[in-house]
């Protein structure tokens, strides 16, 4: 059984996504940011970094428990566990690899500037604004460039898509027409239409 420490948010989604894709049995766990769950003592044993999600693997790869934080690595790891949603052909891998990594180090991080600066700054920051805004704006540019004659983001359905699908999710807090990028917008489509998928966008 699998142990799912997370909460409604991009990142808290990409583990329920896999888990449910997977077909995983596990127990969930909601940590409320809001109300700084991710601070207490008995999640902070599980992940120091106290960020969302984390999981709790009771059979790990030695028949022992282990603790995976950080979504990128959670997502590999249940692809590795269960040999679903990662090819294992080296250069097949490393096609999902380099897509999740553009979403763990770019999308993710851009995408969650605009939230910050756009919803949730106390004051009005047009630089900050503009920057992020401007940098989420490209990003959808390349998606939408990589997935040009491409169902998905890297071969077969990954764990490259379901770690960036709950980022375009938001594309209406970032104040993005997903019919300026038709081909992201038929990829999210198709991927928002999969029942294991849309399950995990709401398990949090
Ligand atoms: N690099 C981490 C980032 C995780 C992260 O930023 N989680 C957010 C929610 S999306 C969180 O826990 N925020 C609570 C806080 O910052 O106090 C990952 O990919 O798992």
């Amino acid at each position: 059984m699998i142990e799912c420490y997370t909460w409604k948010t991009s990142n808290g989604r990409k583990a329920t996504i896999m888990l449910e894709e997977c077909g995983l049995e596990y127990n969930l766990h909601p940590i409320d940011i809001g109300k700084d769950d991710q601070f207490t003592p008995a999640f902070t044993a599980i992940n120091p970094n106290s960020k969302i999600p984390a999981i709790v693997d009771a059979e790990g790869p030695d028949g022992k428990p282990y603790t995976v934080i950080e979504s990128g690595a959670i997502l590999m790891y249940l692809a590795e566990k269960t040999g679903k949603f990662m090819p294992s052909q080296m250069a097949a891998r490393y096609e999902v690899v380099q897509w999740l990594m553009f979403q763990v180090g770019g999308v993710g991080p851009m995408f969650g500037q605009v939230h910050h600066f756009k919803r949730a700054a106390k004051e009005k920051v047009p630089y900050g604004i503009n920057r992020y805004y401007n940098e989420c704006v490209r990003l959808y540019g390349v998606l939408n460039t990589r997935l040009a004659g491409r169902d998905y983001l890297a071969g077969d359905i990954s764990i490259a898509d379901f770690a960036t699908l709950p980022w375009v999710f938001r594309h209406d807090w970032q104040e993005v027409d997903l019919n300026n990028f038709p081909n992201v917008k038929r990829w999210y489509d198709t991927l928002m239409a999969r029942p294991a998928l849309a399950k995990g966008m709401e398990m949090p």
